[in-house]
């Protein structure tokens, strides 16, 4: 498993299907430059090797791709491993290729999964300075996964694709979302009376996070609540800049980054996902999960995890106030409020990792299959 270990969504999904996967039985090895934030190392079955970049002084740029690949060649015939699956295409599914290349000179033919994730594709992948080794590594895959049919679409408008796209949306673990804490210790965040409304993302222009401000500001004229902002980010700072200008210092709350999100989603009655791009929305997936209500844009592949009118509604990009009264007509009675929450869980629950994961596993035994034929 090949992927970013920091707080984003394609490190998050790597880790928790590699977790899934060792508890069916599968061996997992983790290769990246550091541990990834949602692994627990002391599992059966898991293994993680740190990916080191030597600095030398000559190079403006460290060559992380050649350090990977490398890595994965080492890892490969050490521990006899017959599958690599990439996550995010830079510069993961090149370096894997690369890898690929080296073993095959030695007679070891190991298969790669290439799994697009968003950004990869529809912000840093599409600039003319990486699209040709993107669509190169993509091309080259055995197998190529998207996390919804929107990044599918925009995979196939934006590059030249000779290569098949499976669709596998991304999954959460429901009984790990079973609400287990017998006290959420609400009053720690707000007053018995306010509404809670929480974002999470890593807080980048494409989250959209003036308009998080902005819907909150609506809201709270008609409903009396707080913010909370989980995440830290280039946005952080303007964000904070305007909430004091509205005069809304003593309602809005940034938390930084949090290993404890689900702890902060078990007291949140609603979840706001403004994005300007977003393949698939993990982050209003495990809102969902534990039963908070998304109010999101129409972006990308938000409308294949959040449905209008059921778990929450969808808005066009930017429209804050349709934004703001989908949110006030959810959180305006605790009636209204209790049948969004159990909505939201229930449509959540056809992204359990029971359902998703043998996906992976079949992708894997036609992967497999694929190189044994060649
Ligand atoms: O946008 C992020 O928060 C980070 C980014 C990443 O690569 O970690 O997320 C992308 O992958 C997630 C997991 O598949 C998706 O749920 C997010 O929608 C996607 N982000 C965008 O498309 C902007």
């Amino acid at each position: 498993m090949v992927c970013y270990p920091t707080f984003g969504g394609s490190g998050v999904v790597a880790t928790e299907l590699g977790v899934a996967l060792a508890e069916r039985g599968h061996e997992v090895h983790f290769i990246t430059y550091k541990q990834p934030v949602r692994l627990d190392l002391i599992s059966p079955n898991i293994y993680f090797h740190e990916v080191q970049v030597p600095q030398y002084p000559l190079f403006k740029y460290q060559p992380y791709e050649l350090a990977l690949s490398s890595k994965l060649v080492d890892m490969v015939r050490y521990y006899g491993i017959d599958m690599m699956h990439v996550h995010y295409a830079i510069p993961h599914a090149y370096a894997g290729y690369m890898a690929k290349k080296m073993l095959e000179d030695e007679g070891i033919i190991i298969p790669m999964v290439t799994t697009l994730h968003g950004t990869d594709i529809t912000l840093v992948g599409n600039h003319p300075h990486y699209k040709p080794a993107v669509t190169f590594s993509i091309n080259n895959s055995d197998k190529v996964t998207s996390v919804s049919e929107s990044l599918k679409k925009d995979t196939l408008r934006l590059f030249s694709i000779n290569n098949e796209i499976d669709v596998v949306p991304n999954f959460i673990d429901m009984k790990k979302h079973e609400n287990t804490y017998t006290d959420c210790q609400r009053d720690l965040m707000a007053l018995p009376e306010e509404r809670i409304i929480t974002h999470v993302s890593n807080l980048r222009p494409v989250k959209r996070i003036i308009d998080i401000v902005r819907i909150f500001a609506k809201i709270q004229e008609d409903i009396p609540s707080k913010l909370l902002i989980v995440g830290e980010g280039p946005e952080r700072e303007p964000a904070q800049e305007l909430v004091d200008s509205l005069g809304l210092t003593q309602k809005v709350v940034f938390l930084g980054n949090s290993n404890e999100v689900d702890k902060i989603l078990c007291f949140s009655d609603l979840f706001l996902l403004p994005s300007e791009k977003e393949s698939f929305g993990l982050a209003a997936l495990e809102a969902m999960a534990s039963g908070v209500p998304v109010i999101s844009s129409n972006a990308g592949g938000l409308a294949e995890v959040n449905t209008h009118g059921i778990s929450g509604y969808l808005s066009n990009i930017g429209d804050v106030d349709d934004m703001a009264k989908n949110a006030i007509s959810i959180l305006k009675d605790d009636e209204t409020l209790a049948r969004f929450k159990q909505q939201a869980k229930a449509a959540a629950a056809k992204f359990d990792t029971n359902n998703i994961v043998p996906f992976y596993e079949e992708i894997y035994v036609q992967a497999l299959n694929k190189t044994l034929v060649k």
